[in-house]
């Protein structure tokens, strides 16, 4: 039998700029209050957020601080509870970040009165109010000043109106995706590092309390999420290249003109800038009598993490090189063995019994 190492084939599938999805939960209780100043309620407790023409709003706030880029999208999805008559004009405002909503916390206990008069001074958690408030103002829309707006609808509203649906397409056990402004949650991230959000029921003709699933439903999946999507950082490949000061992100490239590509450098392990020291994380091959095996055994490396970085590695056989016709078969992979930290060897066994020639070529495809 003959056996032809052919040379190591690569694909690259389609190499692209790929964005980042973050899904955030609601970062602390639910809250509701009224269109008074001083009246803010619990829901730490109930599964159901409901606000209506009466003034009331649910107020929640989202965690951006773990977001590293910058924001170029965001969608609130919220799950209608349960149905109501009439058409509902849902509006969605930003609230000011000032010391009164950032004194607003996640609660613990029970609580015993609306009136933040008789909150607890301490800013432990641990004392019988869900909600607290270290400053003497009760939460409340405001102004870019800080000064409280009464109607939410007022025009010196920061922010103003982000987003609205209408009550006709809402339904019990729905969902509702509302796209609100990327560079209003981008601009609260850079700054306070989280959004608070107001749902307001604008003007309405429907009768009832508008419901949403709050923070505290019962089934995770349906409470509230700010679906952020960010500039994508740099992939692992690119992070990888960089670290050469290499800046063609083309895989196909051979930089320092080797005769391997960067992308096969990249999967087994070599240097880039380096086009004389690499030969010992190419592939090798060795005839193998082995119990009754008769054949080749071709072992190639291989990144322990292939799969996070979206590499595959697979050979590919053909009896001759005039059909043009390879195949992902024909050999087995008896075994792998870990290299160091980052690699292993996986070794594959190519059978000869049978077999005048056979051409063996080791492919290596990324996809973004
Ligand atoms: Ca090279
Ligand atoms: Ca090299």
């Amino acid at each position: 039998m003959k056996i032809r190492i052919i040379s190591i084939g690569t694909i690259a599938l389609s190499i692209c700029v790929h964005a980042d999805v973050s899904v955030l939960n609601v970062a602390k209780d639910t809250m509701l209050r009224s269109a008074t100043t001083v009246d803010e309620a619990d829901l730490g407790g109930a599964t159901t957020a409901y606000f209506s023409k009466t003034g009331a709003r649910v107020i929640m706030e989202f965690d951006l601080s773990g977001l590293g880029q910058t924001v170029t999208n965001a969608v609130l999805k919220i799950r209608q509870a349960s149905n109501i008559s009439g058409a509902y004009n849902v509006q969605v405002f930003p609230m000011v970040y000032t010391s009164n909503n950032y004194s607003w916390i996640q609660g613990v206990g029970t609580i015993t009165s609306g009136s933040d008069a008789n909150a607890p001074a301490d800013a432990s958690g641990a004392a019988s109010y869900r909600y607290r408030f270290n400053s003497t103002t009760d939460l409340a829309w405001e102004d870019g000043s800080g000064t409280v707006v009464s109607n939410a609808s007022a025009p010196a509203l920061w922010g103003a109106e982000i987003g609205q649906e209408t009550g006709t397409g809402w339904a019990s056990g729905t969902y509702s995706a509302i796209v609100l402004d990327a560079a209003t949650i981008e601009a609260s991230r850079t700054s306070s590092g989280a959004i608070t959000i107001g749902l307001w029921d604008a003007n309405s003709v429907g009768t009832g309390n508008f419901q949403i699933s709050a923070m505290e439903a019962a089934t995770a999946a349906y409470r509230p999420v700010l679906e952020v999507t960010t500039v994508a950082g740099p992939s692992p490949y690119e992070q990888w290249i960089g670290g050469y000061n290499l800046t063609d992100t083309n895989v196909l490239v051979d930089s320092d003109s080797d005769g391997v590509n960067n992308l096969v450098e990249y999967a087994l392990g070599g240097n880039p800038t380096n086009g004389t020291g690499d030969q010992s994380v190419l592939p090798v091959s060795a005839i193998v009598v082995d119990g009754g095996f008769n054949g080749v055994e071709y072992v190639y490396r291989r990144r322990l993490d292939a799969a996070a970085r979206n590499l595959d590695y697979y050979l590919e056989l053909a009896d001759d090189l005039t059909s043009g016709s390879w195949t992902n078969g024909g050999y087995t992979v008896p075994g792998t063995a870990v290299v160091d930290s980052e690699f292993e060897t996986v070794t594959n066994r190519i059978s000869s019994d049978g077999v005048d020639q056979r051409f063996i070529r080791l492919q290596i495809q990324i996809t973004p």
